[in-house]
């Protein structure tokens, strides 16, 4: 019988970008967090009896190109001793096209092989091994508003707010769904060698942080998007000005920005964050999310709206 994960996409309000250790996937600083709920990615695991070799199909479909870091974050989690598996993954929005599918597919994976081997890990064990495979993928174990902070040896992600306990709403602009042309991991490492803005970057972060965990325990939706929209801006000037430049806007995007600034400006609450893809994700309070959801649907270039509440951590759906 296949062991089934379910683990959720997370959106940085305070951003990762940048390692500090590329063997073991550290991150160079601390970010923050939501879990969104409405998407997903289903992974199970199955030992076939005669299998000698892994095998991934990825939505349905053969996806061998995507085996080798999925094959090593089940080393990780299993030994590399561990039987032959069987994997499939079904995510239900855009893979690699800056919509965090890695951290929910490394989430899912190192939950889904925990529970193979017993479940005995805890959260914080799983939420480390989840990010070696991908760094977002360590705050995808946590639900709600999620911190991840590191620490020596590797990171420690914490709750700073439950789901429900402050219940914002994500409105998702997919203006492209192609796979983008540089993944996160090489551009970030281009980042950190080559952009003059990255030290200064690194040494603004903690600030950064400390403004937006204050914002969260107040509930205060305007201090949350001014620094999460500067923080954000700020991560995309260190792209910009890499050599070779990382430049992940379209059009669309930029018109999304303006539609979010012009609605923040009628005095919605709402504010915006981009990620390492040309999607433009809108954070608003409940009672906007309507409004929100029509104005960036309407906006030229953006081919779908996503809208999702805050979600629970990864977790087993079906064990045995
Ligand atoms: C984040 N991103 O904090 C930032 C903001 C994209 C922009 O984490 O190399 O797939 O696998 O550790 O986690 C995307 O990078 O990178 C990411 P790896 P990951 O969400």
């Amino acid at each position: 019988m296949p062991i089934t994960a379910l683990a959720h996409p997370n959106i940085a309000l305070i951003k990762y970008w940048g390692k500090r250790d590329t063997g073991r996937n550290l991150p160079a600083v601390g970010s923050i967090s939501v879990t969104l709920d409405a998407l997903y990615t289903r992974m199970s695991l199955e030992i076939p009896d005669s299998l000698t070799e892994d095998r991934l199909t990825l939505n349905g479909q053969p996806a061998p190109s995507l085996l080798p870091r999925l094959a090593a974050c089940l080393d990780s989690v299993l030994g590399r001793e561990r039987p032959r598996l069987s994997i499939d993954s079904t995510s239900n929005f855009p893979v690699a096209a800056g919509l965090a599918s890695s951290a929910s597919a490394f989430a899912a994976c190192v939950v889904a092989a925990d529970a193979l081997d017993g479940g005995e890990r805890s959260r914080d064990v799983l939420s480390n091994l989840a990010g070696r495979g991908s760094g977002s993928a360590a705050r995808s174990l946590f639900g709600g508003f999620a911190e991840l902070r590191n620490r020596e040896d590797g990171v420690e992600v914490t709750t700073l707010l439950g789901p429900d306990e402050w219940p914002v709403e994500v409105v998702v602009a997919v203006t492209s769904e192609h796979k983008k042309a540089v993944g996160s991991g090489e551009a970030m490492e281009i980042s950190r060698q080559t952009s003059p803005f990255y030290q200064r970057w690194l040494d603004e972060q903690e600030h950064d942080l400390a403004v937006a965990r204050d914002a969260i325990a107040a509930r205060d939706f305007a201090a949350l998007g001014r620094i999460a929209e500067h923080n954000c801006l700020k991560m995309h000037s260190v792209m910009w000005t890499s050599r070779p430049p990382m430049v992940y806007w379209t059009s669309a995007t930029v018109a999304c920005l303006e539609t979010v600034r012009d609605l923040a400006a009628g005095g919605v609450p709402v504010f915006f964050t981009i990620d390492a893809g040309p999607q433009v994700k809108a954070l608003c309070l409940p009672e906007a999310a309507d409004r929100v959801a029509r104005a960036l649907g309407e906006t030229p270039g953006v081919q779908r709206i996503l809208r999702s509440k805050l979600g629970e951590g990864a977790r087993v759906l079906e064990a045995g």
